[in-house]
C-alpha cells in the first residue's frame, strides 16, 4: 500500500457540516495598497505620504523622455508587464516637458545620490514618477513599482483592479555593482526560452549580471567556429547521458540582447584548465596523450586538465577566448580555475599566467574562480569566492595582488545546496541552506581579511548537477535569489531578518501569479494569495474518500489529505457563479495530480481542472491557479491521479466575470407567445415565461456585433430545450444556441453560455423544445 503514514485527526463531515470548521469569507473589500517598505530588496530611504494614494486610470500613460531609444525601451517593458493584467492600453509617449499624470520615466531631476543604476519614485495623487540618471536606473525603479501595485498586476490575464499604489517617495542605489547569479548549463543544458525566462526572474530583484557556465566536463555549450566539434560532440550530452545541446552564435547573441534589454549583462565562463573532459573528448589533441576520452555522464569534480606542455593548448584557448569575446559586449570573460585537482601548482600558474593576458589583449577583464590567486594579476581581475570558511590563502594572494571580490560563499550563496535534508534536489557538501541562512550575513565582513573596499558584489550560482528543468531552477532559486539579491542591492542597515522574511511572504502571491514554483519555506511567512475569499477545504460539506488531517502550517490549522483517485469534496453554500479564477494551496509529496473545479455534484459540469506536481513534501505548500469557466451551483473538487496524490489545504474563487450589460429578458420590444412573471429571485424582479416551441422575444436596442459570447440566465422544471440566438428577425441569421436542462424547478436559476459567431443587428432569441421549456431571466453579451 502506498499510503504515507502520518498523523491525523478526523473529523467527521458531519460535525463539518455542522459548522465546527466553517467557511471563512473575509470581506470583500481591497485591500490598502501596499506599503512603500514592502519591496525587495529594501530601498535606500523610503518616505510615505500619509493619506495619499495613486490610482492607475485605465487611460494612463507611459511618458518616457524624447531622445532615449533606451528610457522609452524601458517604458515599452513596463508596459508589457502591466498591459495583460490590468487590461489597460497604457500607450508609450515621449515628452520633453514635465508630465502632470499617469507614468513618466524621466532622466531629469533625479536625487543625484542615485548613482548610475538608482532612482527616485515619487508617488502623488496625480501621477507617479520615476527619475534616474540613466536607463538602467529608470528599469530598477519600474521593478520597484510592479511591486508596489497589488500582486495580481503579475496576473497574464485582466484581473480587476484597482491599481493603487500608496504616497511617497523612494530613493534608492544599489549597495554593490557586481549583482549576479549563475546558471550552470553545462552539468544539464537549458535551452534559450529557460535562461529567458530566468533572466525575466531575477531581473524583477535588480540582478545586473548572469553568469553562464558554459563548459565543463560533462558539456561543452556554445558554437566556437574554429574548434566545430566542440558544440556538436563535446556538446551532446549531459549529466545522466540526457541529449545535451549547445547554443548556437545566433541563440548566445539572442541571449545577450534579452538579458541587455533588462539591463543584464551576460559573462560567459569557459573552465580552465580543468574541468574540460567536454573539449578533450571532442579533440584528441587536447589531450597529452593525444587520445580522446569518451564523453562523461558522471557528477565527479577535478580528473580532466588541458595539457599544459602542449602549443595547440594556447591556440585552442585563444580562438576560443577570441569567439567569445566577440559575442560578449560585457566587460568579463570568465577563465574558471577551479578544482584543477589534475594539474600540478606549477602547471596551474604557467597556464594562467599565458592565458590570462589573451584576455587582456581582447579589451575584456578576466573573472575567475578565488583559485585563480595563485597566478599572477591581470589588470582589474575578479576572485570569485566560493569556498566555505572566513579565510583563504588564495583569494588573500588575489586580493594582495589587486583583484576585486564577488562574493559567492558556498555554505550561504549556493543556490543547488538543499534547503533541508528533505529538499528532493540539491547537494550538500557545503550545508544545507535555508532562507534565513542564504540572507543571514554581510558580504563586506565574512571573510575578516579582505578589507570591504574590495568586495565588488555578490552572486548566486546554480550548479545543475541534479537540476534539469525550469522548475527545478525555480524551486532552488526562490525563495533564496531574492535574498542574496537584498544582500548586493541594499545597505547593511536596511537589512534585518525579522522585516525581510515578512516582505518575502509577500512575494508569494506574486510568484503565484507567475507560475514561478518557489520553496514555501516555514521560515518566512507566506502571504497567501488571494487575501479575501479564503475557504478551507476541512470546510466541506459532503465527502468521498477523504480524511483531515491536523497541520500547523496549514490555513485554519487542517488540511484535507488522505486523497486517492475519485475522491472529492463538495461544498453546499460556495457557489462559483461569476467567478474566473480558482487558486488552492496544496501539497504534495507523492506523484500529484489533478484537481478538477465541477458544480452540481462530483460528476457535474467541469470548469477547469490543474495539475498538481509533487511540491517537496506533505506539508509543503504552494499555490496552484486555473480559469474557470462559467458554471453556477454548489461546488466540488475532484482528485484525480495515480499513486499517492495531493492535500488540499484552503482555496479561493477569484475574479469577477465581466460584468457584461445584463439584458432583463423582460425588456424585450416585441415577443411571440410568451408572458412576464414576477419573481422575487429573478434578477430585475421579473422572467420571461409561458415558453413554447418557436416562441421569441426580440430587443431593437440590443446588438451583439463584435461579441463573442452569450450568457443567459435560466430556470427549468420541465424538459428544458434550446435557446437561439439570432439577428434581424426570430429566423434570422443564427449566431448560436444553448441547450437549457431542467434545472431543478421554474425559478430554480442557473447559467448557461454559449460562443457565438459574428453578426449584428437587433437581437432575437428563440425558444425550441418539446414539452415544456424553461423560462430566462436575463442575459449578457460578453
Ligand atoms: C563547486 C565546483 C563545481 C560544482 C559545484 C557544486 C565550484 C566553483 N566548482 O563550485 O564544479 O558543480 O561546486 O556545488
Amino acid at each position: 500500500m502506498h499510503r504515507r503514514v502520518r498523523q491525523v485527526l478526523l473529523v467527521s463531515a458531519v460535525a463539518a457540516a455542522s459548522g465546527l470548521v466553517g467557511i471563512i469569507q473575509a470581506p470583500a473589500a481591497h485591500a490598502a495598497a501596499l506599503s512603500l517598505q514592502s519591496v525587495v530588496p529594501a530601498p535606500v530611504s523610503v518616505q510615505p505620504a500619509t493619506g495619499v494614494t495613486y490610482t492607475l486610470p485605465a487611460a494612463a500613460t507611459i511618458q518616457t523622455p524624447t531622445g532615449s531609444p533606451a528610457a522609452t525601451a524601458v517604458g515599452t517593458h513596463l508596459a508589457d508587464l502591466l498591459r495583460p493584467s490590468t487590461g489597460y492600453a497604457l500607450p508609450v509617449t515621449t515628452t520633453s516637458g514635465t508630465p502632470t499624470s499617469g507614468i513618466a520615466l524621466l532622466l531629469t531631476g533625479a536625487d543625484p545620490s542615485v548613482g548610475t543604476e538608482g532612482y527616485q519614485l515619487d508617488v502623488t495623487a496625480a501621477l507617479i514618477t520615476i527619475r534616474a540618471q540613466t536607463p538602467a536606473g529608470l528599469f530598477h525603479g519600474a521593478q520597484t513599482l510592479r511591486q508596489l501595485l497589488p500582486a495580481a498586476v503579475e496576473a497574464r490575464t485582466v484581473q480587476p483592479g484597482p491599481w493603487e499604489v500608496a504616497g511617497g517617495r523612494i530613493v534608492d542605489y544599489p549597495r554593490y555593482g557586481y549583482r549576479g547569479a549563475m546558471l550552470d548549463v553545462s552539468r544539464h543544458f537549458f535551452g534559450v526560452d529557460v535562461v529567458k525566462r530566468y533572466l525575466d526572474e531575477i531581473s524583477q530583484y535588480k540582478i545586473n549580471t548572469l553568469h553562464l557556465h558554459l563548459s565543463d566536463d560533462q558539456g561543452w555549450r556554445i558554437v566556437i567556429d574554429a574548434w566545430p566539434r566542440l558544440a556538436t560532440v563535446g556538446g551532446s550530452t549531459q549529466v545522466g547521458g540526457g541529449a545535451g545541446g549547445y547554443y548556437t552564435k545566433a541563440q548566445y547573441t539572442d541571449l545577450v540582447n534579452y538579458a541587455a534589454a533588462r539591463h543584464i549583462t551576460i559573462v560567459p565562463e569557459i573552465d580552465m584548465p580543468g574541468h574540460v573532459n567536454a573539449a578533450q573528448a571532442s579533440y584528441a589533441e587536447l589531450n597529452c596523450n593525444d587520445t580522446a576520452p569518451p564523453l562523461y555522464t558522471g557528477t565527479s569534480v577535478g580528473f580532466s586538465s588541458l595539457c599544459v606542455g602542449k602549443e595547440v593548448t594556447y591556440t585552442f584557448v585563444q580562438q576560443v577566448l577570441t569567439e567569445l569575446a566577440a559575442l560578449t559586449p560585457g566587460p568579463y570573460l570568465h577563465l574558471g580555475g577551479d578544482e584543477a585537482n589534475s594539474t600540478s601548482d606549477a602547471d596551474y600558474r604557467t597556464f594562467m599566467n599565458r592565458v590570462q593576458p589573451y584576455v587582456d589583449a581582447l579589451g575584456k577583464t578576466v573573472m575567475g574562480w578565488h583559485q585563480v590567486g595563485q597566478a599572477d594579476h591581470s589588470p582589474g581581475r575578479i576572485a570569485q569566492y566560493w569556498g566555505t570558511s572566513t579565510s583563504d590563502a588564495d583569494l588573500s594572494a588575489a586580493v594582495s595582488k589587486g583583484a576585486k571580490v564577488v562574493m559567492s560563499p558556498a555554505n550561504k550563496a549556493y543556490l543547488d545546496m538543499k534547503y533541508t535534508n528533505q529538499t528532493p534536489l540539491g547537494l550538500t557538501w557545503a550545508g544545507l541552506i535555508e532562507v534565513q541562512t542564504a540572507y543571514n550575513w554581510d558580504p563586506a565582513t565574512l571573510l575578516p581579511g579582505v578589507p570591504a573596499g574590495a568586495i565588488l558584489g555578490v552572486e548566486a550560482p546554480l550548479w545543475s548537477e541534479t537540476i534539469t528543468k525550469l522548475a527545478d531552477i525555480e524551486y532552488m532559486a526562490f525563495p533564496r535569489l531574492p535574498a542574496l539579491a537584498e544582500l548586493a542591492w541594499s545597505p547593511q542597515s536596511a537589512r534585518n531578518w525579522d522585516t525581510f522574511k515578512t516582505r518575502l511572504g509577500a512575494q508569494g502571491p506574486r510568484w503565484t501569479a507567475q507560475n514561478i514554483n518557489f520553496y514555501r519555506s516555514p521560515q518566512v511567512p507566506w502571504t497567501t494569495p488571494p487575501a479575501t475569499g479564503r475557504i478551507e477545504a476541512e470546510s466541506y460539506t459532503a465527502q468521498s474518500g477523504v480524511q483531515i488531517v491536523a497541520d500547523a502550517n496549514a490555513h485554519g490549522g487542517n488540511r484535507v489529505g488522505y486523497l486517492e483517485n475519485g475522491d472529492w469534496i463538495g461544498f453546499s453554500g460556495v457557489n462559483p457563479a461569476g467567478k474566473t479564477g480558482f487558486t488552492a494551496r496544496v501539497s504534495s509529496g507523492g506523484n500529484g495530480g489533478t484537481l478538477q473545479i465541477r458544480t452540481g455534484s462530483a460528476t457535474g459540469p467541469l470548469l477547469g481542472s490543474v495539475t498538481v506536481a509533487n511540491t517537496g513534501g506533505w506539508g509543503n505548500y504552494t499555490d496552484v491557479t486555473t480559469t474557470i469557466g462559467t458554471g453556477s451551483g454548489p461546488l466540488y473538487l475532484v482528485f484525480t491521479g495515480t499513486g499517492s496524490l495531493f492535500d488540499i489545504d484552503s482555496f479561493a474563487l477569484t475574479g469577477t466575470a465581466p460584468p457584461a450589460t445584463r439584458v432583463e429578458a423582460e425588456s424585450y420590444t416585441s415577443q411571440s407567445g410568451v408572458q412576464i412573471v414576477a419573481d422575487a429571485n429573478a434578477h430585475g424582479g421579473n422572467r420571461v415565461g409561458y415558453l413554447e416551441n418557436g416562441d421569441w422575444i426580440g430587443f431593437s436596442g440590443v446588438n451583439p456585433a463584435g461579441k463573442t459570447g452569450f450568457t443567459a440566465r435560466v430556470s427549468s422544471g420541465g424538459n428544458g430545450g434550446t435557446l437561439q440566438i439570432r439577428t434581424g428577425s426570430a429566423t434570422g441569421p443564427l449566431l448560436g444556441s444553448v441547450t437549457v436542462a431542467n434545472t431543478g424547478g421554474w425559478g430554480n436559476y442557473t447559467d448557461v453560455t454559449t460562443t457565438i459567431g459574428t453578426g449584428s443587428g437587433p437581437q432575437y432569441l428563440v425558444f425550441t423544445g418539446t414539452g415544456s421549456l424553461f423560462d430566462i431571466d436575463s442575459f449578457a453579451l460578453t
